[in-house]
This record gives structure tokens, C-alpha cells and sequence, in this order.
């Protein structure tokens, strides 16, 4: 069956590798217990999951900052709405397709059921490059971008939030242009500033849970995260918040990276010199070459940074960046967990030796929920009209981790006491949209 079922999917969807990839993760993971639950079966749960609710693409025109006309593809893929509104974030990036967008948006369907809060699962974005692009230049873009993405969203029914290439910049110029054509201050988006409706700790989430999460992992052995070196790839939202909050736990993260190369820092990056990296790159857009130039340490050009040894990776920028020589080159120097604040930034491959060699592997789905959970949170405010503090918002992200932690171990730890959080994530994530599935009828 997985391999009939894997051949119309690469058949249906032809082309889109990426989806593919995600797909064949979670069909391996949920077959058996499929068959152990025949009413999955029946009701062709898994075949229902796999095709898009609904997928809208369009133009987004624009102006730039010289006259001349530019035309981009915007998309929102609305995958799954069992239990509850679509939700996750837009990517813009050049890169950025079906295939990139169909593969985020099924990941995200189950690791918002992971987060126990009522979120269904979406992703939209464009190949608009805003590297090298004025303010105004990215304002108008996301203006022509919301003016068409505006019809097909709505606080209970599609609630977008950043990803790579939308921070806050974005999310505010977004936020602009909907109320504008709405005429409504509603929570339409997540992530938005701290005075018009954002959440605190936000920000910080997906970096700050993906340590809570690694520190759940490291329980199990009856280890902690202090003294610890740890590699983080990425250079932007979440990388900067993991190496915050490592540093707070006592540990050493020793890397960072951006398209550009890597830096290695063996003294380790401490809160002056991430402060220089946050004012580098959510500023002045510079590259983090620039931090090797400031505090003289090595640069290494076109490369990442899992040559460097350590006890934990953090892959925080994008998809596929530990290929299977890297994982291989991880687990020789030591590397004994890796907590993955990117969406699918390992190859099946990779994952493969990581599971053979019984590291704390903790996937994406779960390790980065923690974003898309104070997202939730976010909304829950807005719906309230309240704002809770620093301090509830962080303790309530750092339970929900917890539980994500305690779903894995429920449907992956085997007899020996191994977890296999892929496919303890991927179970847990799928029971739970399937039974509201099975609830909902045929739709
Ligand atoms: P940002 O845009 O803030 O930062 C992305 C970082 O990754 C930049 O340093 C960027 O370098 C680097 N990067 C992006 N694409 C590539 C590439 N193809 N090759 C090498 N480096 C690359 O994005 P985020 O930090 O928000 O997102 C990082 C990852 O985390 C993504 O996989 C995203 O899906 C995932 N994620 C994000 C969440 C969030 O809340 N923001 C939640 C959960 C997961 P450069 O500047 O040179 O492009
Ligand atoms: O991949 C992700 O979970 C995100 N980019 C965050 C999604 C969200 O809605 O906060």
C-alpha cells in the first residue's frame, strides 16, 4: 500500500518534489496504525489529507522604485480546516512554488494539531525576492499582495503569519492594506506589532520552544542543555531567538549562516555580539560575513555549518540543508540531538541515519511548533481583546512544548524505550485532524 499510494501521490502531483518528500514522511509514519485503525482506511482519510482544500494563485503587479513594472505569483494553499481556521505563515522567497508551499502547508496541518489549539493548516507566500528592495519598494509589493489575498481570508477562516523573507516589516504592510480594503482592526494576521494587536514572546517563539523543546529531549537521557555546543544554521527570526535562548540556558551556540556562508565562533555568540546580529539583520539587511569582519573569526563561503563539532544542531533557515554526508559528518564529530527550527530542513536521507543511529532527532513538526502555537495564542487574545503578559504567554509556550514532547513519547518510544519523535509526531498529528475528519463526514 505505501508504495501504490506513494505512486499516485508523485503521479497526481506531478513534479513537486518537495510535497512528495513530506507526504512519503507522514504516509511511512501513519500506515501501520492506519491499518490497526480501519476506519482511517475506510474513509480514505489519508487520501483526503494529501489533496488541498482549496489553492488560490494570482498576479501581484507592482511598481518599483525606478518606474518599471514587476510582476510576481502569489499563493495561499488552504490544506486542512478539521479543527479549526487555516493557519501558518507566507514565505517570500524566490524559491517559492506549489511544490515548496503544498509541502509546508501539509506540515503544517499536523504540527498545529500537535499544539492541542484549534488551528487548521495553510501556507501562502510568493517568489518575491525582498532582499535588495527599499522599504517602499516590499510596502507596495505587499499592498498588491494582500489586495487579492484579502478576499479569501478572514479571522475564521485563514489567519497568515510570517515565514522566511515576512517578518514584521511585512506583516504590518500587510496588515495596512486589509484594514484599509476592510475596514475592520481584526486578528487577520499573526505576528503583528505589540501595539496593534501582536502577542508578546511572539517573536521569540518558534526559537524559544525549539530549545524547550530540545531540553525535553535531553530529559529523557537525564542530561541539560548547559555547557552544551551547539551549531545553529540561519541567521534570522529563529536562529537569532534560539541563540538567545541557549544562551540563557547556559549553553554555547558557536554558528550562524545565511545564503551567503557560515561563521564559527568557538568562543561562542554571547547577547552583545547577538544584539550586533539582530541590528545586522532585522535593520540593516547586511550579511553575516559581517559578523566574522567584527569580531575576527573565520568565514567560511558557500558552506554550512555541520562540519563544525557539537553536541546539538539547530537547523534554522530552510529546507533540506543537511543532506546525508552532512548527517553523516554530524554523527562522527559527536552530534547526539538535533532539534529542527526549520520546516524540513533534513533530507530523507539524513533522517534516515539519525534514526538508525538512535540520536534525539527531534523533526520540525514538533520541535518548531512553538511559532505557530503563541500564534494561536495571538489569536485567542485578539478574540478576547486582552493582551497577557510576557511571563503567561512564555509559560504557557513552554507547557505546550511539553505536551508536543509527552505526544511524541506516547505513539513513538518503542519496547527498548527509543523515541522515534517522527513517527510519534506524525501519529499523534494525524489522529487527531483524522478524527475530526471521520466526525465532519464526507467534505
Ligand atoms: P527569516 O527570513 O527570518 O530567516 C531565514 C534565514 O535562513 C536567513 O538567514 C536566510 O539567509 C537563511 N536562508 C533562507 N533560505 C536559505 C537558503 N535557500 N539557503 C541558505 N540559507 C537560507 O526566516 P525564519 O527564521 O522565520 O525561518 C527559518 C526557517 O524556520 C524556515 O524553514 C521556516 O519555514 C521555519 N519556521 C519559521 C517559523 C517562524 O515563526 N518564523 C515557525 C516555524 C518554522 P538569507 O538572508 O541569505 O536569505
Ligand atoms: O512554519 C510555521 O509554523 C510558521 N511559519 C509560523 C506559522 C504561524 O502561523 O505562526
Amino acid at each position: 500500500m505505501p508504495q501504490e499510494f506513494m505512486k499516485r501521490i508523485v503521479e497526481g502531483h506531478a513534479g513537486e518534489t518537495e510535497f512528495h518528500q513530506a507526504v512519503h514522511e507522514v504516509a511511512s509514519s501513519v500506515m501501520l496504525f492506519i491499518r490497526e485503525n480501519p476506519k482511517y482506511l475506510n474513509a480514505k482519510i489519508l487520501e483526503r489529507m494529501v489533496e488541498p482544500e482549496r489553492i488560490i494563485i494570482f498576479r501581484v503587479s507592482w511598481v518599483d522604485d525606478k518606474g518599471e513594472i514587476q510582476v510576481n505569483r502569489g499563493y495561499r494553499v488552504e490544506m486542512n480546516s478539521a479543527i479549526g481556521p487555516y493557519k501558518g505563515g507566507l514565505r517570500f522567497h524566490p524559491t517559492v512554488s506549489l511544490s515548496i508551499l503544498k509541502f509546508l502547508a501539509f506540515e503544517q496541518v499536523f504540527k498545529n494539531s500537535l499544539t492541542a489549539l484549534p488551528l487548521g493548516g495553510g501556507k501562502g507566500g510568493s517568489n518575491f525576492d525582498p532582499k535588495g528592495k527599499s522599504d517602499n519598494e516590499v510596502m507596495r509589493f505587499c499592498q498588491s499582495f494582500m489586495t487579492e489575498l484579502a478576499r479569501h481570508i478572514g479571522p475564521d477562516t485563514d489567519v497568515p503569519a510570517g515565514d522566511i523573507g515576512v517578518g514584521g516589516r511585512e506583516i504590518g504592510f500587510l496588515y495596512g492594506q486589509y484594514k484599509r480594503l476592510r475596514n475592520e482592526f481584526t486578528g487577520i494576521l499573526t505576528g503583528k506589532g505589540l501595539n496593534w494587536g501582536g502577542s508578546l514572546i511572539r517573536p521569540e517563539a518558534t526559537g524559544y520552544g525549539c530549545v524547550y523543546f530540545a531540553q525535553e529531549m535531553l530529559k529523557t537521557k537525564g542530561e541539560s542543555l548547559k555547557g552544551k555546543i551547539c551549531t545553529v544554521s540561519g541567521s534570522g527570526n529563529v536562529a537569532q531567538y534560539t541563540v538567545e535562548k541557549l544562551i540563557q540556558l547556559g549553553a554555547k551556540a558557536v554558528t550562524l549562516s545565511d545564503s551567503g556562508g557560515y561563521i564559527y565562533d568557538p568562543d561562542g555568540i554571547c547577547e552583545a555580539k547577538l544584539a550586533f546580529v539582530m541590528e545586522l539583520k532585522n535593520v540593516k539587511r547586511g550579511r553575516i560575513s559581517e559578523y566574522a569582519k567584527k569580531y575576527n573569526c573565520r568565514y567560511f563561503e558557500k558552506k554550512r555549518p555541520w562540519e563544525v563539532k557539537c553536541d546539538i544542531a539547530f537547523p534554522s533557515a530552510t529546507q533540506n540543508e543537511i543532506d546525508e554526508a552532512s548527517a553523516k559528518v554530524l554523527i562522527a564529530s559527536g552530534c547526539r540531538c538535533v532539534a529542527e527550527g526549520a520546516n524540513m530542513p533534513s533530507t530523507p536521507e539524513a533522517v534516515k541515519i539519525f534514526l538508525k543511529e538512535k540520536i534525539l532527532y527531534g523533526l520540525g513538526k514538533a520541535a518548531n511548533a512553538g511559532g505557530v502555537a503563541v500564534s494561536g495564542l495571538e489569536m485567542s487574545q485578539n478574540s478576547q481583546r486582552l493582551s497577557w503578559s510576557r511571563e503567561e504567554v512564555d509559560a504557557r509556550l513552554q507547557q505546550i512544548m511539553i505536551k508536543i514532547h509527552e505526544s511524541c513519547v506516547k505513539y513513538g518510544k518503542d519496547e527498548k524505550g527509543f523515541i522515534n519523535y517522527v513517527k510519534g509526531a506524525n501519529i499523534a498529528g494525524f489522529a487527531k485532524v483524522a478524527d475530526a475528519m471521520l466526525d465532519q463526514g464526507v467534505v
